[in-house]
């Protein structure tokens, strides 16, 4: 029997678009590298057990734009 659960969540990245992002990690592996200016949705499906995820802002070595941030909101577990 496997039990799923998912983790909901909006982002919003206000940075240089091509080169700065929000990487979104479960158990070590990248599941979002999310560099979207506006709020999106997105949603991790997880399976029993436990688990590790990681938010990063991540960026290269040149130019800030914005507010050089990233934002996460309504960060939601659900199981069923
Ligand atoms: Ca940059």
């Amino acid at each position: 029997m496997c039990f799923l659960g998912a983790l909901t969540f909006d982002s919003l990245v206000d940075s240089e678009s091509c080169c700065d992002y929000l990487e979104v990690s479960l158990d070590g592996e990248v599941v979002f590298r999310i560099s979207t200016q506006d709020w999106q949705a997105n949603e991790i499906t997880l399976e029993s057990g436990f688990h590790e995820i990681s938010f990063n802002y991540l960026k290269d070595g040149s130019v800030a734009r914005g507010e050089d941030a990233a934002f996460i909101d309504n960060l939601v577990f659900s199981s069923n």
